[in-house]
């Protein structure tokens, strides 16, 4: 540990993560480190855990509340899930376990938009934070700590949490250090000052980020990698979809409403998000630049292949090959990523000045372009709204993706009206399914909702929808026509009888 933690005042709090679960108490807040499974406590997790099932055998009550920057793991959502530790949860969860007991209702979740989070922890919104236990790779000389495969909302947990436990993780590599960019810039309003980031490729900040000594309770040491995201081969559909936006793209350069130098893209996580980036690889456009939240394997492929310079990106989230590949290349790739704070990778002020081209996938979409995100049959929570909100609303092109059908097409992922609404017609630019591509720029509801039809539906739904628009158009104001008593039927169909379709 000595190796990597330079500094005698750090080294002389080092003690197990058994001991160190000693400073969360039961009804403690805890900020996380983590973000789409990197950067994740290791040990205390996994101790907080034990700590709660024994508290619970003996009678006692014992539940914690947990932000992170995103995603995690299963030892760490899955652990705290299944050991029944956490009363609420923020931002953004993925974890089965942890799903089903939000879904039961024995976890308070809020789901928040990423960029969101940093600041409403700072205005006082969110209520006080005990803890920060953030993993790093190892502590300077000057007591700077070296950030670990995503910043997240490290950042901010180090300054406001009141007890700060650091887990060392000696398995990751050193090296990381110099990839992150720390920007210490954001003031609280009225002080704001424009964040002065003017190509996706700045760099801001620091590579380190700072914490009070006097507020680190425990040190831990830790020797275990991220968790390996899976990635499957992209599939015939994700694959259209992937060639719909690329043809896009390159009609909108040849007409002028896309500068020649492609401007930076951001990706959201899954498969389809893959296969655009996989498209990107063979496509026409070169020296392209990522801004984005979490770099997968598609953008380090890229950068690999020389197509695009370089990425930036709050977190690396990577299968185990395309991990190898990174540590092994780690300094080609340090001149190429840039790892911020969340707040910095998905601020608005930012995604709006760079001009980001936004990819997100959604779970539906209606007939108008409202987005659904998050929500199946408009009560069950499946991952969160994550960052593609930050990144749809305020980019300068937005596309939604998902296949036009979902469980063996029993389910039309193109409804007359979304069960619940993440991204309103106002933030939605781009409909695209394996069935084709909607522009809805520039048109009016009822020619979004005949585009929709036309070009998203697929042919099984396609007539059911248009004689829903139809019928609609014939009774009632014009301006968004809808059969207010008929609008959800799909969906409670789908419950009774487990299929939309009549
Ligand atoms: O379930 O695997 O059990 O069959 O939902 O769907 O098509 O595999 O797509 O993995 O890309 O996830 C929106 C959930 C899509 C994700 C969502 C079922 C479907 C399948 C997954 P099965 P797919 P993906 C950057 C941006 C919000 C956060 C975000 C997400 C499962 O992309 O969480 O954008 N996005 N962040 O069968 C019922 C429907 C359905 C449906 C799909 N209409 N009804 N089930 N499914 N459509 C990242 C971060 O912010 C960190």
């Amino acid at each position: 540990l000595a190796e990597r933690v330079r500094h005698a005042d750090f080294l002389s709090r080092s003690m197990t993560a058994e001991q160190a679960a000693q400073h969360v108490a039961h009804g403690a807040t805890v900020g996380l480190s983590g973000f789409t499974g990197a950067g994740y406590p290791k040990a205390l997790p996994q101790a907080i855990a034990a700590h709660a099932q024994s508290e619970h055998k003996a009678g006692r009550p014992y539940r914690i509340n947990v932000w992170t920057g995103a995603s995690t793991a299963p030892e760490v959502d899955g652990l705290l899930a299944a050991a029944d530790a956490m009363a609420q949860r923020l931002p953004f969860n993925s974890d089965a376990m942890a799903r089903k007991k939000i879904n039961a209702g024995e976890i308070d979740y809020i789901d928040m938009h990423l960029s969101h989070v940093a600041q409403h922890a700072w205005f006082g919104f969110l209520g006080r934070l005990d803890v920060a236990i953030i993993e790093i790779v190892g502590v300077t000389a000057d007591g700077l700590l070296i950030p670990s495969t995503a910043v997240g909302n490290n950042k901010t947990w180090l300054e406001i949490a009141d007890k700060v436990i650091l887990e060392v993780n000696t398995k990751l590599p050193l090296r990381l250090e110099g990839m992150h960019d720390i920007y210490y810039g954001t003031a609280l309003p009225p002080r704001r000052v424009p964040i002065s980031l003017t190509h996706a490729d700045n760099r801001i900040g620091e590579p380190y980020l700072q914490v009070d000594p006097r507020k680190v309770v425990a040190v831990v040491e830790t020797h275990s990698g991220d968790r390996d995201n899976v990635f499957s081969q992209p599939d015939a559909n994700s694959q259209r979809i992937a060639e719909y936006i690329i043809d896009f793209l390159a009609h909108e350069m040849k007409h002028g409403r896309l500068p020649q130098q492609m401007l930076p893209i951001q990706s959201g996580v899954g498969n389809v998000a893959n296969a655009v980036l996989a498209g990107l690889l063979h496509g026409p456009f070169d020296n392209l630049l990522g801004f984005t939240e979490v770099l997968q394997d598609g953008m380090l492929d890229l950068l690999r292949a020389g197509k695009m310079k370089r990425a930036s990106a709050t977190a690396i989230s990577l299968s185990r090959s395309a991990y190898e590949d990174f540590e092994k290349n780690i300094d080609f790739y340090r001149e190429r990523i840039i790892l911020r704070p969340q707040e910095i990778s998905n601020h608005p002020e930012l995604v709006r000045r760079l001009g980001i081209i936004a990819m997100n996938s959604m779970i539906e979409a209606d007939i108008y372009g409202n987005v659904n995100s998050t929500h199946l049959m408009g009560s069950s929570m499946m991952n969160g709204i994550g960052g593609s909100g930050d990144f749809a609303r305020n980019g300068y092109l937005s596309f939604f993706v998902t296949p036009s059908v979902a469980k063996d097409g029993k389910i039309s992922c193109i409804v007359p009206m979304c069960s619940h609404v993440d991204h309103t017609e106002h933030d939605t630019q781009i409909i695209v399914t394996e069935q084709g591509l909607a522009d809805l720029r520039g048109l009016s509801p009822r020619q979004r909702a005949q585009a929709i039809i036309d070009h998203c539906a697929h042919p099984d739904y396609r007539p059911m929808l248009q004689d829903y628009f139809d019928r609609a158009r014939q009774q009632g104001a014009q301006h968004t026509p809808h059969l207010l008593g008929e609008a959800l039927s799909w969906h409670q169909r789908c419950l009774d009888t487990g299929d939309m379709r009549k």
